[in-house]
């Protein structure tokens, strides 16, 4: 039928909700990503008892685990847990990802390889689905890791081969940020001298971190002068103490376990 056709009775009246212009495009794609939520996938490397657990429970002011993990593990294995959030009206879904058993061997030159099989499962998993005829990338829960929090003991003294050589293999294949944990058990001058030390052995090596974006002209110069300055780009973690929310706690997977 065409349009002609359609009688006067048939034809809907709508009521304008609000004003309607591009300058309420911004408006719009925030309420859209707020209903949406956001999906935000962490990877924490390092050795057990170093701190992870209490940085993550005080970045988001949440308890996510209590118990604490064994350093009799015989390899390592990664264990991802996924929690819905809320903050004022903005949901998220945070998916943490543990190394359980990183650095506890005696013979530690494998430990990488959970972790590097892991981040590609998830790439491969991601591909997997947009290769099918019929995708829906909108509903797909995207495990891929946006981050890798990569945790070292505030020693002082050089990176060891481990660390190295994990980080070697993860810098192509996710952010990688140095956190420098239990920063409060160094004083500030030996802190400053063992930022400097782990950028120069970084660079030496030929290990890429995490760099801020330079691609939004608001940012570009901010960002750049973080990009080259070690006491901006590798972050400190001084967190003595625990949140008192619990988190609603989804799912538990774990990865490389022997069946
Ligand atoms: N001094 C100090 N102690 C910390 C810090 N972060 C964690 N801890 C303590 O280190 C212990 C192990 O922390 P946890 O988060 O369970 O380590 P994880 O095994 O890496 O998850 C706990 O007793 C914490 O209270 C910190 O920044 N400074
Ligand atoms: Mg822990």
């Amino acid at each position: 039928r065409s349009a002609t056709d359609v009688t006067s009775e048939e034809k809907r009246t709508l009521t304008l909700r609000g004003h309607v212009g591009f300058d309420s495009l911004p408006d719009q794609l925030v309420s859209k990503s707020v209903s949406q939520g956001f999906i935000f996938n962490v990877l924490c490397v390092g050795e057990t008892g170093i701190g992870k657990s209490t940085l993550m429970n005080t970045l988001f002011n949440t308890t996510f685990e209590k118990e604490e993990s064994s350093h009799h593990q015989n390899i390592v294995h990664l264990r991802s847990r996924t929690y819905d959030l809320q903050e004022s009206n903005v949901d998220l879904r945070l998916t943490i990802v543990d190394t359980v058993g990183f650095g506890d061997q005696v013979h530690r030159e494998e430990s990488y390889k959970p972790i590097v099989d892991y981040i590609d499962k998830q790439f491969e998993n991601f591909l997997q689905e947009e290769l099918k005829i019929r995708r829906s990338l909108c509903n797909y829960p995207d495990t891929r890791l946006h981050v890798c929090l990569y945790f070292l003991c505030p020693t002082g003294h050089s990176l060891k081969p481990l660390h190295l050589l994990t980080m070697k293999r993860l810098y192509t294949k996710v952010n990688i940020i140095p956190i420098i944990a239990k920063a409060d058990t160094i004083s500030k001058c030996d802190l400053q001298k063992f930022k400097i030390k782990i950028m120069s052995e970084l660079l030496s090596n030929g290990v890429q971190i995490y760099q801020f974006p330079t691609d939004d002209d608001a940012l570009k110069e901010i960002n750049s002068s973080m990009n080259v300055s070690p006491t901006q780009q590798i972050i400190v973690s001084q967190c003595v103490s625990c949140p008192p929310q619990s988190a609603g706690h989804i799912y538990d997977k774990e990865e490389g376990v022997p069946h």
